[in-house]
């Protein structure tokens, strides 16, 4: 109690079990060959997007490099990545999908 010196100070931790668990976003990478309407289809079948924001994740896509597709548990966002990549290089297309810790 009292006056606290410079030496009392300590950082407090949260306790572990109070921590959230960790969020992971799915980001789709821009390459040269995979069909636009290609990509589209995956946001809207692996993502739940309408056609309109499928678009625009797309795009975003295409102009910026990369776009996030979604965030989830780090279980689902590796599922989404997986079944991504298998659907495009089944398909012959170079897309590249990843997940990134938010
Ligand atoms: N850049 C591709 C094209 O011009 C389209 C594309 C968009 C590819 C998004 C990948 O994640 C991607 N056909």
């Amino acid at each position: 109690m009292g006056t606290r010196r410079e030496s009392d100070v300590v950082l407090e931790r949260k306790p572990e079990a109070l921590k959230l668990p960790p969020m992971y976003q799915v980001v789709l990478l821009n390459d040269d060959y995979t069909p636009m309407d290609f990509v589209v289809n995956v946001l809207q079948e692996y993502f739940n997007k309408d056609r309109q924001e499928a678009t625009q994740i797309m795009l975003k896509v295409h102009n910026e490099g990369k776009g996030v597709c979604g965030i989830f548990s780090r279980d689902i966002a590796a599922t989404k990545v997986e079944l991504v990549m298998m659907h495009a290089h089944a398909a012959g297309h170079p897309l590249q999908c990843v997940m990134e810790e938010v």
